[in-house]
């Protein structure tokens, strides 16, 4: 087993991380920036190394101060969180390259999933259902684009392969648009990403999100954890994610649950990921995969009994699953409230000091938090300051107890979407369940229009 784990990150997870090694007897090493000295996860490791300046180019998103860290502290694995450095495939070979091991995929899956187009050649060659489009990069004949598009049919989205999570693309709705929208597209992700590549999908106009857990060993063992439905979300952060995703049958989770283990085992996966989907009318479209642990994994963690990180930690350590799929039953249902420190109105990040902080708890309530009394949020970083997950044994048990959850939580200080969520969890539509993509920015629409008169 690994001796003793340096965790390149911040905030949440990084305890979440830390959590998972001490119930596994493995020692913790926290680095931290100039702005996070006072971070809960800093106080609760064994040890902690100051990596750099606020600004996470200089610190979290600094890798020789990583590896410098894990060197002199004797770390013999790094845990990455999610963001940062999370999937950064030359992060990943760095750190093995200095004799570490990087608790996530080999560096050149994770290569192989940056890219959304090797992404998704590698899904079509493993039978993983994907939005029908350009099946490769757009080709720069102009005439031959247009082929494309009208075989395709419009609305089509023009998607960057250097992209993703929703940077890096463009709908067209008709053909006379479509050739500037390319080059536009092209250029942008030229500049963004330093790749040109675009490809072409059908535009699905009304779909939800739907990903699945995956996890994988070194030994060809792959599982999934059932799926989470993450559709509300605004400007691609999503804001409450729950599992099981609503409406979907058993015999749509084996299917595609077991397209995405096979494509594991075919691809060589390891550790734990997510395949995202787009669903529409009961079909299932591959759009991206998540070569990470994600914020939202406590939602499968609760109704599948499954710690993930633990499962992270083993098999980077070349131990095989604790579990077959058999052993993978889901139980209830779980929401979570993604807790941001920020106007409840008009999205404003509200960083500074948390005067007050109480937080919930109870029967089927966890809560994931690096915030205390006294603590001060630093500006420098994303706005998530906790997450609030309730387990009950149906969609409405979950719902209720995620009110009574919400009632209780108290920051003073600074502002929090706290309000919104107060409001979300008594909206007769979202609590029908099965919304689409689009529903929160309606919602938030018309909230606005309401407040306006
Ligand atoms: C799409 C789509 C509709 N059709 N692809 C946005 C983030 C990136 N992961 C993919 N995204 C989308 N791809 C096709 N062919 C709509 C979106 C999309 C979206 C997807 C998931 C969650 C939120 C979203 C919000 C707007 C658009």
């Amino acid at each position: 087993m690994l001796k003793k784990v340096l965790i390149a990150n911040r905030g949440e997870i990084a305890l979440r991380v830390l959590r998972a090694c001490r119930e596994m007897g493995i020692a913790t090493v926290a680095v931290h920036s100039e702005a996070d000295r006072d971070s809960l996860h800093v106080k609760l490791a064994d040890e902690s190394v100051c990596i750099g300046p606020a600004p996470s180019p200089q610190s979290y998103l600094h890798i020789p101060a990583i590896i410098a860290a894990a060197e002199v502290t004797g770390a013999d694995g790094i845990h990455p969180g999610y963001g940062f450095l999370a999937e950064n495939a030359n992060f990943a070979e760095q750190v093995e390259n200095s004799g570490f091991i990087f608790i996530g995929p080999k560096a050149d899956t994770i290569r192989l999933m940056g890219d959304k187009v090797s992404a998704k050649h590698a899904m079509i060659a493993a039978g993983v259902p994907c939005v029908p489009g350009s099946d490769g990069a757009l080709p720069d004949n102009p005439d031959e684009i247009l082929k494309i598009a009208d075989k395709v049919g419009f609305p089509v989205i023009i998607k960057a392969s250097g992209g993703g999570g929703g940077r890096g693309m463009r709908v067209v709705e008709k053909k006379e648009d479509l050739l500037k929208a390319v080059e536009m597209t092209k250029a942008e992700a030229q500049a963004a990403f330093g790749n040109p590549m675009v490809y072409m999908e059908r535009f699905l106009q009304r779909p939800r999100h739907i990903e699945i857990q995956v996890l994988a060993d070194e030994h060809g063992n792959a599982i999934y954890l059932g799926e989470r439905d993450c559709s509300m979300q605004r400007r691609h952060q999503k804001i409450i994610e729950e599992a099981p995703a609503p409406f979907i049958t058993p015999e749509e989770r084996e299917k595609i649950g077991t397209a995405c283990t096979e494509a594991c085992k075919r691809i060589g996966y390891r550790g734990a990921g997510t395949f995202e989907f787009l669903y529409e009318n009961g079909e299932f479209f591959f759009i991206e995969m998540n070569t990470r642990v994600q914020v939202e994994h406590p939602v499968t963690e609760l109704i599948t009994g499954v710690d993930i990180v633990q499962e992270q930690l083993r098999v980077a350590a070349g131990l095989p699953l604790q579990y077959t799929q058999d052993d993978i039953v889901l139980e209830g249902h779980a929401f979570e409230c993604r807790i941001n420190a920020e106007d409840p109105y008009n999205f404003i990040p509200s960083p500074g000091l948390i005067e007050s902080c109480h937080l919930p708890g109870g029967l089927g309530v966890r809560v994931d938090s690096h915030i205390y009394q006294g603590y001060k949020i630093p500006p420098n970083y994303d706005s998530l300051i906790g997450k609030i997950c309730t387990l009950g044994k149906d969609r409405a048990q979950a719902a209720a107890k995620m009110r009574v959850a919400l009632a209780e939580l108290a920051i003073t200080g600074i502002k929090t979407n706290t309000p919104l969520h107060r409001d979300l969890f008594k909206d007769a539509g979202f609590l029908e369940g099965g919304m689409s993509i689009h529903y929160l920015e309606h919602w938030l629409q018309e909230r606005k229009e309401k407040l306006a008169k």
